[in-house]
């Protein structure tokens, strides 16, 4: 089948792979590290209880109706009232999870950003270090559908092993940037063929069930397929980190701030990527 991942039509399967389900490999942190050191993300299906999810995704479509919003960021006050939010974003078995995979206990950032991608919307191409890189070097990304997401709908697209250009000079360019101290926009690209030429890796993707959960590291090259439907879709994304790490003072504690540039004009990507050569 085509789908659309950015703007650019694509197969899949084909051209666009499926992603690997590593949820067999969860009661073994030696082979759990192996598989996120080699494609810069785990599959983790059925982690979260679904039941649960699905009570949040009302809860969410609710008020965020009500509010005419966006997608939100919500903080720790907000999470502590939200209890519907609250048991899946810090439920026990993340904490669990990650206290097994940092080899100490875990901590998760305050903010957490909950997204209704609208009809014809879908997020570039980008590493997650630009938005959050102040803190740990072992900070990652937990992703998580708020639903069912097929890939009509809007779904994570993920560049395998793009971590690993950590090495190389995009990872030193472009991955070192930060969006409010540079004042750059934040999307590397809109256009998931023209990366892979030039820099290699399979772009993944997958239909999705509530539950599900994608973790992967602030290094790994991701976007979002294109909206195609006349519904929203709605997702998350949250952080943790080992506790005793240094911490992004913009996502955590009483006076996180978040983004202290957003009305800023930003320098275009573009300017950015002919000035490094990237
Ligand atoms: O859900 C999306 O469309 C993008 C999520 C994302 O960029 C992230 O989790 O860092």
């Amino acid at each position: 089948m085509k789908i659309t991942v950015c703007k650019t039509e694509m197969d899949f399967p084909g051209e666009v792979g499926e992603l690997r389900d590593s949820s067999d490999l969860l009661e073994n942190m030696d082979a759990i590290h192996a598989r996120i050191g080699e494609d810069g993300y785990l599959l983790l299906r059925n982690f979260i209880d679904r039941e649960d999810v699905l009570v949040a995704k009302e809860k969410f479509r609710t008020e965020i109706e009500s509010a005419n919003a966006g997608s939100i960021q919500i903080n720790k006050d907000y999470l502590a009232y939200e209890e519907e939010f609250k048991k899946i974003f810090e439920s026990p078995r993340l904490f669990e999870f990650f206290k097994r995979f940092f080899g100490e206990s875990a901590l998760t950032f305050d903010f957490k950003w909950l997204r209704r991608v609208r009809p014809d919307k879908y997020t570039g191409l980008h590493f997650d270090n630009v938005y959050m890189g102040r803190g740990s070097e072992r900070l990652h990304t937990v992703w998580l559908p708020i639903g069912d997401l097929t890939p009509d709908l809007g779904t994570l697209v993920l560049n395998v092993g793009s971590h690993n250009e950590r090495k190389q000079k995009l990872v030193e360019s472009y991955g070192k940037m930060d969006v409010d101290r540079d004042k750059v926009e934040g999307w590397f690209s809109h256009d998931p063929r023209e990366y892979s030429e030039k820099y290699g890796g399979q772009w993944q993707t997958t239909n999705f069930k509530a539950g599900d959960i994608v973790i992967f590291t602030m290094f790994t090259m991701h976007c979002s397929t294109l909206n195609v439907t006349d519904s929203d879709r709605y997702s998350a994304d949250i952080r943790f980190q080992p506790s005793s790490n240094p911490i992004d003072e913009r996502w955590y504690g009483k006076d996180a701030l978040g983004h202290t540039t957003v009305d800023e004009p930003k320098i275009s990507m573009e300017v950015f990527r002919r000035n490094y050569g990237i």
